[in-house]
């Protein structure tokens, strides 16, 4: 490396703000409280208790039920007469035929489950006072650390999730030789299980979740420097330690949604072999590396705005203020939240594994709030909105893994319910696939798939990857497209091309043509025949599409000035219902712009009629969604309502119950306040030039900061610094010449990136080398 580079590299590690950890002063209570580690398959809460420690942990497959297809035998018969008595108006007729015969079978889905739990206890710490206790997660070394010390010794303990392993590490160390003795349990909350001892160091548990459902095992091997380690079923003991580390792994018999007669006994012994001939630097240097390689490609710095910086207090008390001080006073805890919810997909979402549920890949419950499955009419997807845009590409690869599950469960749905071509997903899904209409009339929401190909599309917009546009983003979205171009009926009334029946999420009754479905299945035909474009095929069915879009209903204006929800002008004033579907095409969908401004206008009105957030999830809805309208000030209300209302201690989401969408669609909205990218330049341009928009919705709580490493649409990468305000510099970095227009504060300029593929930019957009 040429001198110049590597000082500059030196300067930049050194003025790079590193990110700060959770912090705490006191163990955890209760689970909620515990601090979370995981590797996408994995995951574990770590208590950090003295006397006695619990790590409960979880394996992403791990579920109840068996393969199974829900599509009720003789749903199909009565799609027809539902749709009529829709048509003639007669909506609780329909809804009692929806309710009878149009559900799935059974009407529920299946829960995820907790796996197991170690349990320590220390009866060395109980012979004197516990001192100098913290406990923290360290956001850049993915580690859950507990230290304390009971007289002269101080005790240590690191918890961490390999990816690269597989397998959860836990050392033990204590700062004089001989000091670690201890015993560990392993138990499950399952009735059916047993531990068992492996071998003198080897303890398995195992089980079933159910008659005829997955079987499952963990092994938790202990490694000990100096003293010694015994096992039995009762669990392993070591006496007398220097030092001790434990590799803790799991497996179900799940292969795939169709088959789960994979042997998790012989995973497991495999998995621990592996990760047992490596030594325990090895480990941890494969983690951080692996980590590290996602975690530090984003920056995020936002300066305090007085002397109180908030980090020196540790993280719940600097979050319980937040009812009382406001976090404007606070800049960096949204910073920190920001980092964890980059964070949070790295550790619930990596590929090869189930992508992160209501509850990521964290659950100690048998039955989890909504069965813990992934909801598609919101949260699954806000699970994904930070994937791209702040650089985490990679974590989104589980849920295009999901789509192809889908494809296939929910073509059987198509053809067997709607007796129609490709594929549909209704408001749910579960580890067998589910995409029958559930629970309840508001379950009978037929625009999921077209929600999740969204997720495929904008990955190519991000990444400009043809190959996976070509073999996997387009058919699947193909196949979604068929699917409505076969379902879709003329509304008697206006004549226009509706769903029927449909719902709009999760308010009012059955209905037709809800204005989220319109917009939902718009996005979907534009984006298919584009990408049909882009890979020059099937022209005659890209302009089967556009006949259809004509016939789509064009955005409604109501009476009163607002984007209507539903066909009828029936929307209720001030009504702050949760959910912005009618506002889908506003964000995350991206077709509601100032280009238009009757319909931008209606639906900043629609957006301002639902107010503030209620859930934690429909908080962090809130921020992107007034990002995009401009309005930094009203979307950091949100964020800051989030965070004293809708956030624990340990920083989960809440929706009532912890649930993580929140975290998610909270750190992506920071991300669309700083950064807005689209590739829309001329109306029915969809992949035409990029536009980036620097700082388009920078609350005035934030008058300093800077963040590295964002992306942007068109495959950019983007650094933004800025003072009082006011945008002082910024970095493109792309492919070399690619050409892109970026505005800011009023400036529009069109640039093209040099050949070194990085263009630096100064206040008013000039380039400044
Ligand atoms: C949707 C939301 C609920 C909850 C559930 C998991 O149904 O309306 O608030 O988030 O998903």
């Amino acid at each position: 490396m040429r001198l110049p580079h590597l000082l500059a590299l030196l300067l930049c590690i050194a003025t790079a703000p590193a990110a700060e950890p959770l912090w705490y002063a006191q163990p955890a209570a209760q689970w909620t409280d515990a601090l979370p580690v995981g590797n996408g398959r994995l995951g574990a809460m770590v208590f950090g208790g003295t006397t006695e420690e619990r790590i409960q942990f979880n394996e992403d497959t791990l579920w109840k039920g068996h393969p199974h297809d829900y599509v009720r035998a003789d749903a199909h018969a009565y799609l027809e007469p539902i749709r009529q008595h829709l048509a003639q108006g007669d909506v609780e007729a329909a809804q009692q035929l929806a309710r009878a015969h149009f559900l799935g079978d059974p009407v529920r889905q299946k829960p995820y489950q907790p796996f197991g739990d170690l349990k320590f206890r220390f009866p060395g710490a109980a012979t004197g006072p516990v001192a100098d206790y913290r406990r923290e997660l360290d956001l850049d070394a993915a580690t859950a650390r507990v230290t304390y010390r009971v007289g002269d010794v101080t005790f240590r303990r690191e918890v961490f999730a390999s990816y690269p392993a597989n397998v959860i590490v836990i050392r033990l160390t204590a700062s004089q030789p001989g000091r670690l003795t201890f015993s560990v349990a392993m138990t499950s909350p399952h009735a059916d299980s047993t531990t068992r001892v492996v071998d003198p160091a080897t303890l398995a548990l195992a089980g079933q979740v159910e008659a005829g459902g997955l079987r499952f095992e963990s092994r938790l091997l202990a490694r000990a420097t100096g003293g010694k380690v015994a096992a039995t079923t009762a669990g392993l003991e070591v006496t007398a330690a220097d030092e001790v580390t434990l590799l803790l792994v799991a497996a179900t018999g799940f292969r795939n949604f169709q088959d789960i007669t994979a042997d998790p006994a012989a995973r497991c012994a495999e998995t621990l072999a592996r990760a047992a001939a490596q030594t325990d630097d090895a480990l941890v240097a494969a983690h951080l590396a692996d980590h590290r390689r996602l975690f530090r490609r984003v920056s995020l710095h936002l300066a305090p705005t007085g002397t109180d910086t908030g980090a020196p207090l540790p993280t719940d008390r600097r979050v319980a203020r937040l009812k009382r001080g406001g976090l404007a006073a606070d800049p960096g805890l949204a910073a920190l939240y920001f980092d964890y919810g980059r964070y949070l997909l790295i550790a619930s979402s990596r590929p090869g594994s189930q992508p992160a549920n209501l509850q990521g890949v964290w659950n100690e419950l048998l039955t989890p709030p909504w069965e813990g499955k992934w909801t598609t009419n919101i949260n699954v997807e806000m699970n994904y909105w930070p994937a791209e845009v702040t650089n985490l590409s990679e974590c989104h690869l589980p849920l295009f893994d999901l789509i192809d599950d889908l494809v296939i469960s929910g073509g059987r749905t198509a053809r067997r319910q709607y007796d129609a071509p490709g594929w549909v997903v209704h408001h749910n899904t579960d580890l067998w696939r589910g995409t029958a209409p559930l629970n309840n009339v508001d379950g009978v929401w037929p625009t999921g798939a077209a929600w999740l190909c969204h997720h495929l599309w904008e990955h190519f917009l991000f990444t400009g990857d043809r190959a996976f546009l070509a073999q996997r983003a387009y058919p699947a979205m193909k196949g979604a497209a068929e699917f409505f171009l076969h379902t879709l009926v003329k509304d008697a009334r206006t004549g226009w091309l509706v769903t029927s029946p449909s719902f709009s999420p999760e308010q009012g009754t059955l209905t037709v043509g809800p204005t989220m479905d319109i917009q939902l299945i718009r996005a979907l035909f534009v984006h298919t025949r584009e990408a049909a474009k882009l890979l020059a095929v099937d022209a005659d069915f890209a302009a089967q599409l556009v006949r259809t879009e004509a016939q789509l209903p064009p955005p409604l204006i109501g009476r009163r000035g607002q984007l209507q929800e539903w066909l009828e002008d029936i929307d209720q004033p001030y009504n702050a219902h949760r959910h912005l579907s009618p506002l889908w095409a506003l964000f995350p969908g991206a077709d509601i712009t100032p280009a238009d401004p009757k319909v931008f206008t209606a639906a900043k009105r629609l957006l301002d009629w639902r107010g503030d957030g209620s859930t934690g999830w429909s908080y962090a809805w809130r921020i992107p969604a007034w990002a995009r309208v401009g309005d930094g000030e009203f979307a950091f209300r949100q964020l800051a309502e989030m965070l004293a209302r809708k956030t624990l201690p340990n920083l989960f989401d809440l929706c009532g119950p912890f649930q993580i969408d929140g975290n998610f669609g909270g750190a992506a909205g920071i991300a669309e306040m700083l950064l807005q990218s689209h590739t829309r330049t001329e109306p029915g341009d969809v992949a035409g030039v990029p536009q980036l928009d620097f700082l388009p919705a920078l609350p005035k709580a934030w008058p300093e900061g800077s963040v590295t490493g964002l992306r942007a649409r068109g495959g950019f990468e983007v650094d933004l610094a800025w003072k009082a305000g006011v945008l002082t510099h910024a970095e493109i970095r792309g492919t070399s010449g690619a050409a892109c227009r970026v505005r800011c504060a009023g400036h529009s300029r069109d640039v093209q990136l040099a050949n070194t593929g990085t263009l630096r930019l100064g206040p008013d957009l000039a380039p400044t080398d």
